[in-house]
């Protein structure tokens, strides 16, 4: 009897380790979902990539403008972002390509 109790214990906490887990990929997923349309695919991708390069201020000591297109919902990495659309926010919407389809 006691042992079952255990039992039940153990897998109440498995489970919500398990749904706790998935929480934190579901809320990354949902980030990667720019346009909100419930999944992450390729005009997420594109918007990303059309930003990729830029920065969130224009560097007065180059030619370039840097933040010509800025776009501060792509800069997803890392978390809160850090003013630069680079490859690792390009990763981490791929790293959730699928998601929602
Ligand atoms: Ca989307
Ligand atoms: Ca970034």
């Amino acid at each position: 009897m006691k042992s079952k109790a255990i039992s039940g214990i153990v897998l109440a906490l498995l489970i919500a380790s398990i749904v706790i887990a998935n929480i934190g990929t579901v809320l990354a997923q949902l980030e990667a979902d720019f346009d909100g349309d419930k999944d992450v695919d390729i005009q997420d991708v594109r918007r990303c990539a059309r930003a990729f390069g830029s920065m969130d201020h224009d560097d007065p000591a180059t030619s370039r403008i840097e933040n010509a297109t800025w776009d501060p919902v792509v800069d997803i990495f890392p978390e809160g972002g850090d003013g630069y659309i680079n490859i690792f926010d390009l990763r981490q919407v791929c790293k959730y390509y699928g998601y929602g389809t």
